[in-house]
């Protein structure tokens, strides 16, 4: 096998199964008691941004209750990315910290952060781990009225495109981990890798949409799938 000297990893609400964040799709997903058309919309948020800005402060709050906590996938990741001497890149759809607070720090947030808060009016965000609500006023330019959650709704541009697809087109190993491959352009990345002649690999659950479009694939909990795996790959470099 050629040496892999540059790696790109993208994780979904799988990998924060364990710890005990719903994802998004499965049966006791959040898609299953919520549209997405009436909470992860710019048009739901213009429409009615109370109920957006709820939607999101009880995620939050879900987030910063204490017994949420990084589990052995977020860990191995972590670990991983301090000890490999190539490229490494984390790109999350997540929205929750768990992988900065396992230690993971070349990571990019593609969809966003829930504890992060964002200006429409000067553009600023901030570090934000209470209540939202539309007349808070903005910490940095005290007007009141443009605060929303620093997240990408349906219908919005990802963050660092340009950045993840560089890192793609440079890979030889991609590994997926905890996505269902549904939304885009994430669950296009995998084709990416490929066009760059790259390694893929899937550690899910179970098959995701794209699960044909991997080389390899390795079905199980993250937190027993994931730290066996980088330690192989680990002891293969
Ligand atoms: C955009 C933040 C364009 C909010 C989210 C084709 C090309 C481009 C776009 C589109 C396209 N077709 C459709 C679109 C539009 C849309 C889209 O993809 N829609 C889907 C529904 C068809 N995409 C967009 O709108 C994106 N923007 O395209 O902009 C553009 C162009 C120019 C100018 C302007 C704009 C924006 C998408 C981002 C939306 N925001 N999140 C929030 O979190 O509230 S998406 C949301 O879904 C989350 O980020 C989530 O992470 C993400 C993906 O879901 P998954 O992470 O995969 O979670 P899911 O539940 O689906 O799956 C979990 C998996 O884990 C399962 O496979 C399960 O088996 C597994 N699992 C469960 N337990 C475990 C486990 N695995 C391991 N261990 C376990 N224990």
């Amino acid at each position: 096998m050629a040496e892999t000297r540059s790696i790109v990893v993208l994780t979904g609400a799988g990998i924060s199964r364990e710890s005990g964040l719903h994802t998004f799709r499965d049966a006791d997903g959040i898609w299953a008691t919520v549209n997405i058309e009436d909470v992860a919309t710019p048009e739901a948020f213009a429409r009615d941004p109370g109920r957006v800005q709820d939607f999101y402060n009880e995620r939050r709050r879900g987030l910063v209750d204490n017994k949420i906590a990084p589990n052995p996938a977020h860990l191995a990741l972590a670990e991983f990315e301090t000890a490999f001497a190539g490229d490494f890149l984390l790109v999350t759809q997540n929205i929750d910290d768990l992988h900065e607070r396992a230690g993971s720090r070349k990571l990019i947030h593609m969809h966003g952060e829930l504890a992060k808060a964002r200006c429409g009016n000067c553009g600023k965000f901030i570090e934000w781990r209470e209540d939202l609500f539309t007349d808070t006023a903005c910490p940095a330019c005290d007007q009141a009225g443009g605060m929303r959650p620093h997240v990408v709704w349906f219908g919005e541009m990802p963050f660092e495109m340009d950045r993840i697809y560089e890192a793609l087109e440079a890979c030889d190993l991609f590994v997926s981990i905890g996505t269902s491959g549904n939304v885009y352009p994430a669950a296009g990345f995998v084709q990416a890798a490929r066009m760059a002649g790259a390694r893929t690999v899937e550690l899910n659950l179970e098959p995701s949409e794209g699960a044909s479009l991997f080389e390899e694939a390795v079905y199980g909990p993250a937190g027993t799938v994931v730290p066996g795996w980088f330690t192989d790959l680990a002891g293969s470099l």
